[in-house]
């Protein structure tokens, strides 16, 4: 049986940490693509002589030309800039859309029945506008965002409760950005609702705001420490989940950017719900119950997403 192949597109801080982690799980051959050439190949030649020492058996190789993806079975993409401290991602938008515009291209052209996963940003916006330029089908092109936000809002709450990671659940929805929006309702220790936890005191709801306001706040902390780019390690274990729960079809229940066609009442956008991804791609989005506030915060996100889809159209007419 032949392996999946992975082409990760954009091979820098997040390109080579999704080589690392797809390479331990030995999820499929890998191939690690950029415009820089030689960084790929590097990148690809250093995680190969890691193999040996894991013991993961997969052909890892770099390449700098789009013919390489031919008949990738999953594609990440990471190419484009990242933000560096002072910069909002919506400011990212202008470069990163010429990106996504030549990735599209090259996706349509040689991996045109991939599961594509996005994580460039400002990611809601580039998301839409990938599946567009590259024309395949909205369940197969999706955005990482959700699973990362709510890894993190899982982080600070098993730290403030002093329990496992593992027993904390968490949903944050809406944009990938300072709209996001994390639902204490629908996030649990051990399955009681958060809501619950603070009727119970174990945590005050100021302080329950503050963990949701460092949550919001997760990537730009991390550009602040790191001054040189943004986080890669949580992004890159996120998207792995995604590619993971489709080469597996283990219908995975994650937050997602995903196309929404009505729902919510969205139209064509791409917007952090929860879905179930598959072996069909985003199989099923899941329309949960928002009271009236989660339903105003969800409705601003929205409301910024669409912002930056127009600056998208402003740019690329042909996206409209
Ligand atoms: C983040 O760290 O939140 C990114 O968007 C990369």
């Amino acid at each position: 049986m032949a392996r999946n192949k992975i082409a990760l597109i954009g091979s820098g801080m997040i390109g080579g940490t999704l080589a690392h982690l797809a390479g331990l799980k030995e999820l499929g051959d890998i191939v690690l693509f950029d415009i820089a050439d030689g960084i790929p190949q590097g990148k690809g030649l250093d995680i190969s002589q890691s193999s040996p020492v894991e013991g993961f058996d997969v052909n890892l190789t770099g390449a700098s030309d789009y013919s390489a993806i031919e008949g990738a079975d999953v594609c990440i993409v990471t190419a484009g800039v990242a933000r560096k401290p002072g910069m909002s991602r919506d400011d990212l938008l202008g470069i990163n859309l010429k990106v996504m515009e030549q990735v599209g291209a090259g996706i349509k052209k040689y991996a045109p029945n991939a599961f594509v996963i996005c994580i460039t940003n400002p990611l809601d916006a580039m998301v839409w506008a990938l599946q567009k330029f590259s024309g395949l089908p909205a369940n197969k092109v999706v955005g990482m965002a959700g699973v990362l936000d709510s890894s993190r809002f899982r982080l600070f709450l098993a730290k403030e409760f002093n329990v496992s990671v593992q027993d904390v659940t968490a949903f944050v929805l809406g944009g990938h950005g300072d709209t996001m929006v994390p639902l204490a309702r629908y996030s649990t220790v051990g399955g009681i609702p958060l809501t619950d936890l603070v009727t119970m005191g174990w945590v005050t709801k100021e302080r329950l705001e503050e963990i949701i306001q460092r949550t919001r706040d997760g990537g730009a902390e991390i550009v602040g420490l790191l001054k040189t780019g943004s986080a890669y390690y949580a992004p890159a274990a996120s998207a792995i989940e995604m590619a993971e729960s489709y080469l597996k079809d283990k219908k995975r229940v994650l937050p997602c950017a995903a196309h929404l066609s009505g729902q919510y009442g969205v139209k064509d956008m791409y917007v952090g719900v929860p879905t179930v991804i598959g072996a069909g791609g985003v199989e099923r989005i899941i329309e949960i119950d928002l009271n009236k506030t989660e339903k105003e915060a969800f409705d601003k996100s929205v409301g910024a997403v669409a912002g930056l889809c127009e600056a998208c159209i402003n740019i690329a007419p042909a996206l409209k």
